[in-house]
This record gives structure tokens, sequence and C-alpha cells, in this order.
């Protein structure tokens, strides 16, 4: 890796990172002042030791640099994006939580497989101002090695406070990721998140139009830079592990004159690498993707394709009408050839489910904030009882038919599914997903094991302004029939 910057090196840090320049990164984020009135920027990784990852992490407003301007955002240890953190699958976690925000918030770990109860994945948690929380629960043996990540789930603010930066990924890695083609790969880690920002660096306010849609704003930044340059060290193979932490902002990404080798959906990895030009990446999502760096010697444009992901009406716009650079990605070509892994995954079908249930995506009138978004024709907090009670160990299939006018990338909590078919076509990729779009008009089929873990969480529209104007349902997971 050459022309990085500390910071640069301190974010993408990868497996050869040595362990006094590791503590060097972590120690500069640990020596960040809580104010507002100084630019930080880093970003640092903490890594499990000894089987726990212990940290503490504070919210709290913050100066930030972004490109060549300030700007006032919301943060986590005042970095954008916050800390990633690392840890194996049977590690111990302690997250010694601040909320120093002036509105109350909690933390969501998306896609982990953990408790929903308690001080784990509990998004029924509230943390006032200045309140102290300690997180603490156990990444079970047998999770996956992959891609999730941790941001506020407290409902009514999720899309103010990701739209404001608060969001960090959550790696683990475990035995499923110690394949040789992809420990020689170059690691590089691409968290993808978009601002509005006015002249003066401050969150600008949404209308209430743009909270239709969900908001999106005009500075993009990779890692919390804008349009950065990635540079790799030498030819061979690429890994870029993604993650959309916009609240509403899709990501139709290619490469320029290279294919994607999509490795890993969400937090799991495929069976075998799946060739493709471009990628989708709904609000949520994460993919894992492999590059061959086997062009000529030059720098080659990361872009965002325009996508439509639908509207009401003249409310109704189309996110982009031409392509963005992201980033650039420039490298030397090398005789160095790296071959593709051939066998990432060993996922079977599920077997038939126990249970069939519909749940249809639309938007309707709530009398207090007029349109409310809704699932089967209720909004989140419209009743005061649970919407879907379903049994630990047992298997369902939800058909998710959005019949409104804009796409919502759904995602439950808790449990990993299997997309089985969409507009009743069988699906043919097999693979674990936590969150998956039903496009506007279109019937998905998801299959979902209830393990582990009994308690009460949710299935929500990722599209975070539609989740915090009701596409939520709560959903109970018996541990017993009752
Ligand atoms: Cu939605």
């Amino acid at each position: 890796m050459v022309n990085l910057s500390r910071r640069q090196f301190c974010v993408l840090g990868t497996v050869g990172l040595g362990a006094a320049l590791l503590n060097s990164c972590q120690h500069q984020s640990n020596s960040i002042q809580p104010v507002a009135s100084k630019a930080v920027t880093s970003a640092s990784r903490y890594q499990s030791k000894n089987g726990l990852l212990e940290l503490d992490l504070e919210a709290r407003e913050s100066l930030v640099n972004l490109g060549d301007r300030q700007a006032s955002l919301l943060t986590y240890n005042g970095q954008i994006p916050a800390p990633r953190l690392e840890a194996k699958p049977g590690d111990q976690v302690r997250i010694h939580f601040t909320n120093n925000l002036d509105q109350p918030t909690n933390l969501h770990y998306h896609g982990l497989h953990i408790p929903l109860t308690g001080k784990a994945d509990n998004v029924f948690l509230q943390i006032t101002p200045g309140e102290k929380l300690t997180y603490e629960f156990q990444i079970p043996e047998n999770h996956p090695s992959g891609t999730f990540w941790y941001h506020p789930h407290l409902h009514g603010l999720v899309a103010e406070q990701l739209f404001g930066g608060l969001a960090g990924l959550f790696i683990v890695r475990g035995k499923d990721e110690e394949i040789l083609e992809l420990q020689a790969a170059q690691e590089e880690f691409l968290v993808l998140q978009d601002f509005a920002l006015d002249s003066d660096g401050k969150r600008s306010s949404s209308a209430q139009m743009s909270l239709m849609m969900g908001r999106e704003g005009e500075t993009i930044v990779v890692n919390g830079q804008v349009k950065p340059n990635i540079d790799l060290s030498s030819g061979g193979l690429l890994r870029l592990r993604v993650l959309n932490a916009s609240p509403s902002r899709f990501y139709r990404l290619s490469l320029e004159d290279h294919a994607f080798y999509h490795i890993a959906t969400d937090g799991n990895n495929l069976n075998e690498p799946v060739e493709v030009n471009e990628l989708l990446l709904t609000p949520g999502q994460r993919a894992d993707l492999l590059v061959k760096e086997d062009k000529k010697s030059g720098q080659y444009r990361l872009l965002n394709l325009p996508y439509n992901r639908g509207g009401m009406g003249m409310m109704g716009r189309n996110n982009r009408d031409k392509p963005i650079t992201l980033a650039t990605i420039n490298y030397s070509s090398s005789a160095k050839s790296l071959a593709l892994p051939t066998k990432l995954n060993s996922i079977s079908a599920l077997p038939e489910p126990q249970k069939v249930r519909r749940f249809e995506l639309n938007h309707g009138m709530n009398p207090s904030v007029g349109i409310a978004f809704q699932i089967n024709g209720e909004y989140y907090g419209s009743k005061d009882f649970i919407d879907t009670e379903v049994q630990l160990n047992t298997i369902e299939d939800w058909e998710l038919i959005n019949t409104g006018v804009m796409d919502h990338p759904f995602h439950v909590h808790g449990n990993a599914f299997q997309v089985i078919s969409r507009n009743g076509q069988s699906e043919p990729l097999l693979a674990w997903r936590d969150t998956v779009l039903v496009k506007r008009g279109e019937t998905v089929r998801i299959r979902i094991p209830f393990k582990d873990f009994a308690g009460k969480t949710v299935y929500h529209c990722h599209v975070l302004d539609h989740e915090d104007l009701g596409m939520m349902g709560i959903l109970m997971i018996q541990d017993k029939p009752t």
C-alpha cells in the first residue's frame, strides 16, 4: 500500500498491520477528546484479545473533515465511519456505551446472530442523553465469518441518526475465512455514507417530501472521504468488503473495465464466486467482492450507476441520472496473478417451511403524521400487541408483497434467511441474507429458520425513513408453544 496518509492507513489497515502500529492507531482514537470544536477524522479498529472484545464507545456530535470541508456530524468516538470492530466466533463482546447526543439512542448489531434481549441486540432499549450502558454478549461458536455492522435503532430517530453518520463495521473472522486465496488477497473495507450539509457544514434538515422518498444527501463519502484514491500495493487480487450505511440511497456499483467476483452476501460467504458486471447494494446490505488486478496499470473508477427506486407521483424522482464516481482504484499491473477461490461455503437449501405468512408493503394514512408506511395495513405503534409470533426452531416462508410505488429493502433482525423466489420464479443464487430488496410490484418469498434465541425483535424496511414512518413490525420468537 503506497501513498496512504496515516489516517487512511488506520482506516484501511489490513492483515499485515504490525501490533505496534495498530496500537498507535487505537491510541490515537482513544485520545480524542469529547469536544465538538476539534476536527477529528481518524477511524480505528478494535480487535478481540484472548476471547474478549472490549471498548468504550461514545455517541456524540463532532466536527470531522469531509473532503476539503468540515462537517458537524453524529459520530461514535468522533469518527466517520465509526471504529471497525473485529471479533471471532465464541468471543465475548463488551461495549461500554455512552450517549452524549442530545436525544435518546441505542445500538443494533445488524446481521449478527446473538441474543435479541437483555443488553445484546435489543432494539427496545432506550439510552437517554448522558446515560451509559454496557452491552455484553457472546458471539456463538458456530457463527459465520462475515461483514456485519452496528448503528442506532431507536424507532422514530433511526434515519436521522444514521444520516448524521452513526455507523461502523463489525467483522467476524472465523475458520470459514481461512481460505488461502482470500488470505492472499488485499482486503479493503468500503463504508458508503451520504450527508446533506449546508454551507457551514451543518446537517440540513430534510423536507417532508424527501422523508417520503427516504432522505439522500449530495455529499457521498467512502470511509469518510470524498472520492478517495485507493492505492494497491501490487497486482493480484483485491477483496472489497462494502457496506451501504446510507439511510435511503441505493448504490449500483461497477468498476471500470473490471468484473466483480461476488463472494459474500451480507454476512455469509456464497458457495463459490459469481462473476457479475455490477451489483446493487440497498441500505443495510453488504457485499464482499473480489477484483482481479489483471488490466494494464492505471486508475479505475468505482462507479455508482443510476437506479430508479420509484416514487410517489410528483414526489417521485430518479436518484441520479448519470454515474457518480465513488472512489478510484489505482494499481500497477505485474506478472503476479492470484487465483480465485473455488469453494467458499457449503450452503444447502433449507427444508420446507412449517408455516407461510404474507406481508404486504405499502403506504397509507396515519392521523397524527399524515402518510404512514405500512405492513399489512398497519403502521408500527398503531397497536400495542405483537404483529407476528413464531416458534423457535421452526422454519417459515414469508411472502413479501410490495403493492406500493417505491422499492423497499426488507430486513429481519436476528436470523438470516434464504430467498426462495421472486414473482414466482425460483431464485437461482443459494445464499444467506438479512436484507432483501422487494421492488415495487414484486413478490419475494424468503425462508427463515428461527434458531437459538427467543425473544422480541423487529422486521422492517431499511429505507429508514420508511421504518421511522411505520414500516416495521414486532416479531416475537417463542421458545415453547403457548
Ligand atoms: Cu421502504
